[in-house]
């Protein structure tokens, strides 16, 4: 077993571009979480630390999307995500931020630091520049053709189309989206982390020394990494927003995101140190703390071979360990933020827990099924269905009726009281219920410090079932009705109970990493404090004293019903949206978008492109053979244009002749049944499916500009 002398936890800091989804809290946040309560059940020295990751050009992207200011959108997310953590029972010993006047100090000096001693390396290169905005561009902000599947929306890190990792380079026609110009090439200087200096020491540490106890998708991303060959990074920006690069020289650049973002954990440790007089360096440069990162597979390069490099040249310790998870996937499909195919944090808390008949308990359903389904070694599946069976055939079926059976029977054949053991009576049965009490402690510690999450609760479960079927066997309920002819009977319903009771208890204790809300509300019915709920506790049968009573039994889950069920899938299906680059192919969400279709947000670049005007139809006649369309004659006051529109079967070209219209103008020329159509006019369709004119007001005059 393991015998650091104090842990540091950490937990990937979310971006604070937007709400966060369970897929997120599967991936880092529930593990870490399972396993720093399990340390602190242990009375270990643990800080678990995490916070908002508020720098990098996601925030300012999303600003402009909300069309505000980066703070504005890091002051909106962060408390948040924050409340969603704490609602759903993630237990931080302090969520920070990296806009906080104390991060940017520490990671201010942590730059300084590499730079001074030689660490980094300067270049100057050319990079793309708006001219117009007078700004050098994040590979976000340029968009251009993929130059590997011909989509012409594709950014400058990645095509969203077909998923290729590009840079703005490799752009075909590139475009900055700021000002909507191509961009030009200027010289600028940066600092670069050498990755390629530290390749040798990484193999050795990754490759041997960790061999065997990181996870096998974790090693085999480094190893791609290592094999393809390390390239010196750059560690900082051309922005204005960030950590302001501390060095004569860099008016206008702040460190990489992921320069600052881990150092985040740092300050916030000192944060938190700073808040509990305890002293910061302890735990990141002490070889007797065990650090481990809790990220999502996306992370895994930056926590396990950047990061390290960093920590390294600073004098800090290594992690121990990088327990990255794969992903989640939602009823059958990615998840998707752009797509709206996703279930929030924010969502889950507002449908179960805020409501009338939910609470913790639906907190620990959640926590319960995304344990179940954490996607250890490959991406799983978040399906509703699966969350009911889980709580209303696991939760409700095994453990909650273990329970709650134990308590009625105890209260109904026992007085309430914890019966005495009369150890001379101890059956096979009853040994063999005492052994699975101790195996169990032994198997969950083992896959827990091993982060084998799924499989600890699982052996959990595992001895709620054992509980049930022993009481199945010893059947009390059948004992009670022979008393009459043998009063010392009582003592085989007293041994039964006894050892149900004790298994209660045990199972809050191990229940407890992973259902703290369960646990807490066990320690109320069995009127113990929290202390019991400490793990060496565990795996014994001598938790509850005899004689004590006990209170009456509070359902511990309750059913969730198909109607729930069936409204979050509705829900899901129709707020999904159809996004020209989605790369969503299965068929799940394919049906979901037909649903309804709503379209993706588009800049205001996007829609100045679209020339409106004002005009009247003149003319309208039918066309030979095309029973849809007529040819019509707008007057656009300074020309008369042709448009084939596709309205015949609603109006007779004699009532619309008059009729003013919004006429698309700039639309690219296209031929209908011979006639070439050089534009299209607006039209609605109202709730009886009768088209409409989109028309304005008499007294604007022809060929005037809508916007
Ligand atoms: N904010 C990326 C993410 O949320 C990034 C993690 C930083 S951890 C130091 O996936
Ligand atoms: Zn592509």
């Amino acid at each position: 077993m393991n015998s650091s002398k104090r842990y540091l936890i950490t937990a990937a800091l979310p971006y604070a571009n937007g709400l966060k989804h369970i897929g997120h809290l599967a991936g880092a946040y529930l593990p870490a979480d399972i396993y720093v309560r399990y340390l602190k059940a242990q009375k270990r020295e643990v800080v678990f630390v995490c916070g908002s990751d508020e720098h990098g050009t996601a925030i300012p992207i999303q600003a402009k999307k909300e069309g505000t200011t980066a703070q504005a959108i890091i002051d909106k997310y962060h408390p948040i995500i924050k409340q969603n953590f704490e609602d759903l029972s993630i237990d931080f010993d302090i969520y920070h931020r990296t806009s906080a006047p104390l991060h940017h100090k520490t990671a201010q000096a942590f730059f300084k630091k590499l730079n001074d001693n030689g660490d980094l390396e300067i270049k100057e290169t050319e990079q793309y520049f708006d001219e117009a905005a007078q700004t050098f561009l994040a590979d976000r902000f340029i968009k251009g053709t993929c130059p590997n599947c011909g989509f012409e929306e594709a950014f400058g890190d990645q095509c969203e189309k077909c998923g290729t990792s590009l840079s703005p380079e490799l752009l075909i026609n590139p475009v900055s989206t700021l000002s909507g110009n191509p961009p030009i090439k200027k010289l600028t200087k940066h600092w670069y982390l050498p990755l390629n200096k530290h390749e040798d020491w990484l193999r050795e540490w990754i490759l041997e020394t960790h061999k065997s106890d990181w996870k096998t998708n974790v090693i085999g991303q480094c190893k791609s990494w290592l094999d393809g060959g390390l390239q010196p990074r750059a560690v900082t920006r051309d922005l204005d927003w960030g950590v302001k690069v501390p060095v004569e020289g860099a008016d206008g650049k702040v460190l990489y995101v992921w320069f600052d973002a881990p150092i985040g954990y740092i300050s916030a440790t000192k944060q938190y140190c700073l808040d509990n007089g305890m002293d910061a360096d302890l735990l990141w440069k002490d070889k007797d703390t065990k650090l481990v990162h809790f990220i999502g597979k996306d992370n895994i390069v930056f926590h396990c071979i950047i990061f390290p490099i960093m920590l390294k040249l600073y004098g800090d310790i290594l992690p121990d360990n990088v327990p990255a998870n794969e992903f989640v996937n939602l009823e059958g499909d990615k998840m998707s933020t752009s797509r709206n195919w996703k279930l929030e944090m924010q969502d889950y808390i507002d449908d179960f827990v805020k409501k009338e008949n939910g609470g913790p308990q639906l907190v620990d359903a959640l926590r319960f099924y995304l344990t179940t389904i954490l996607p250890e070694n490959k991406d799983s599946e978040f399906m509703w269905k699966g969350f009911q069976d889980a709580n209303n055939n696991e939760l409700v079926s095994i453990f909650g009726n273990f329970v709650n059976r134990s308590f009625v029977l105890m209260h109904k054949l026992c007085k309430g009281k914890v019966p005495p053991l009369h150890a001379a009576l101890l059956d096979t049965k009853d040994q063999a219920l005492i052994t699975d009490i101790e195996n169990a402690k032994i198997s969950i510690e083992k896959h827990i410090e091993t982060y084998k999450f799924r499989d600890a609760l699982f052996e959990v479960i595992d001895l709620a079932r054992k509980g049930n079927k022993y009481m199945q066997e010893k059947e009390p309920w059948i004992v009670v009705k022979t008393l009459e002819e043998n009063p010392e009977n009582q003592r085989l319903i007293d041994n039964c109970l006894h050892l149900c009771l004790q298994l209660t208890a045990n199972l809050a204790i191990f229940i407890n990493p992973f259902l703290p809300n369960t646990a807490q509300k066990l320690c109320k019915m069995m009127k113990v404090v929290d202390k019991m709920l400490e793990w060496q506790n565990g795996g014994r049968i001598k938790l509850l004293s005899v004689g004590y009573s006990l209170r009456a039994p509070e359902l511990l889950f309750r059913k969730i019903e198909d109607e729930e069920i069936n409204a979050q899938i509705e829900k899901l299906k129709n707020g999904v949206k159809e996004v020209v680059t989605g790369t969503s192919n299965t068929k799940a969400s394919k049906e979901a978008a037909e649903l309804v279709v709503e379209k993706t947000q588009i800049q205001f670049e996007d829609f100045a492109k679209i020339d409106l005007r004002v005009g009247t139809i003149i003319e309208a006649e039918k066309i030979p053979k095309a029973d849809k369309l007529l040819k019509l004659q707008i007057d656009l006051g300074t020309e008369v244009r042709t448009i084939c529109s596709g309205i015949a079967a609603h109006f007779s070209p004699e009532e619309i002749v008059g009729k003013r219209v919004t006429v698309v103008a700039n639309l690219a020329p296209r031929k209908m049944r011979g006639i070439e159509s050089n534009g299209m006019i607006l039209m609605a369709e109202n709730t009886e499916g009768k088209l409409v004119f989109v028309n304005p007001d008499d007294k604007v005059e022809n060929g005037v500009s809508v916007n």
